[in-house]
């Protein structure tokens, strides 16, 4: 049976945050053999290991930020959430920060600022940082916000408040979209769900911004949906190696490079692959999948984690792999909590 609407907050949460811990082992890898990746993953079920609960990096921290503000506020309140942003840093600044928006993080701190979206304006001489930052803590804006209008509008503002260049805020639109969609059991219809993104994106990248960002970094004018599209033909082919996918959607930090292809990861593994053991749920290949993928692993398994977490729920998420992670409990808390606030009239 489908999961209920509840099961699946709280699956896109947990998802996030376990893509996240689990990610973190291959960050930065260039090569990750699958059976590196399945040996990681066999250690979670085995509860004698010493190693200890596996900590969340800047992804699940700023993730959280996100979440409790909208709580908090009740709606999007841009002064609130950088706050917190800025707080959580300086309470716990070695959680993995890219090195361009510590310095952002450290001016949002100051109480004098006025335009809590001036610091972001400032990053690499002006034309704002393309990193994944804003999408890697998307997810809740779904889980905050009804429509897809919505959903849009506040997720891009979010990650306004760090990434100005619209490769970077588009990026954590398309994210928050996907997670909208697979809330709804879109993922049922892979083909039309990546239809909807598209055209989504076509809207988003018409915008002036969007044609002048796009032609600075000498990509073609509608690099999302570009991207897109190759995810559709991926997904059409029989088989597709690891390099295919990382030379034709990429792994890396910047937006760009990373959420098409964690959308790829969670359509990819809707269907049993060579390779990952048979017992493994979509879940589970979904982020062995990501893991396999080496680069930006803790980001790239934390947003597919969170779409495909809103796909199976979070009775699909094996309890060993949740114990092994660090605040999950707290991820899952906030998922119930953001489910009341959506269910409200
Ligand atoms: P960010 O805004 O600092 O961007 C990340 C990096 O992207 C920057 O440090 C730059 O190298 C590069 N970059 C972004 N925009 C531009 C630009 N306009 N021109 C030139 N270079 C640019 O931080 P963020 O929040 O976007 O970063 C998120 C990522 O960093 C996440 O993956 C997170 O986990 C973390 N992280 C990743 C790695 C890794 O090896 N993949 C390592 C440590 C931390
Ligand atoms: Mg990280
Ligand atoms: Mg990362």
């Amino acid at each position: 049976a489908a999961p209920g609407v509840l099961s699946r907050f709280r699956g896109a949460l947990v998802g996030s945050v376990l893509g996240d811990c689990i990610g973190g082992e291959f960050e930065g890898a260039v090569d990750v053999p699958l059976d590196r990746v399945l040996q990681h993953l066999s250690a979670l079920e085995d509860e004698t290991r010493g190693e200890g609960i596996l900590q969340y990096s800047d992804d699940t921290a700023m993730m959280r930020c996100v979440a409790d503000s909208l709580l908090t506020r009740m709606e999007f309140d841009e002064r609130d959430m950088a706050r917190r942003f800025a707080k959580e840093y300086n309470l716990a600044p070695g959680r993995g920060y890219g090195s361009g928006v510590v310095q952002v993080l450290r001016k949002l701190a100051s109480p004098h600022l006025k335009d809590v979206f001036q610091p972001a304006q400032a990053q690499f001489g002006g034309r704002g940082s393309f990193g994944n930052g804003g999408a890697m803590r998307a997810a809740p804006f779904a889980l905050a916000f009804k429509s897809r209008a919505d959903v849009c509008k506040y997720s891009r503002l979010g990650a306004m408040l760090t990434h100005s260049c619209s490769l970077g805020y588009n990026g954590a639109a398309l994210q928050a979209l996907a997670v909208h969609l697979s809330l709804q059991g879109a993922l049922a219809l892979p083909k039309e769900f990546i239809n909807k993104l598209i055209s989504e994106m076509e809207e988003m990248e018409k915008d002036e911004k969007a044609q002048l960002d796009a032609k600075a970094l000498s990509l073609s004018e509608f690099p999302y949906c570009s991207r897109l599209h190759r995810v559709k033909e991926l997904i059409d082919r029989n088989s597709v190696s690891i390099e295919e996918v990382i030379s034709e959607l990429g792994n890396g930090i910047a937006a760009l490079e990373s959420v098409p292809t964690a959308i790829f990861c969670v359509l990819h593994c809707l269907e049993p692959r060579d390779g990952l053991p048979e017992r493994f749920g979509g879940l589970e290949r979904t982020i062995a999948y990501s893991l396999a993928l080496g680069g930006d692993t803790d980001t790239i398994a934390c947003m597919a984690g969170a779409i495909a977490g809103a796909h199976y729920g979070i009775d699909s998420i094996p309890q060993s792999w949740q114990k092994s992670c660090e605040a999950v409990e707290e991820a899952d808390d906030l998922a119930r909590r953001l489910y009341d606030l959506y269910c409200l009239p």
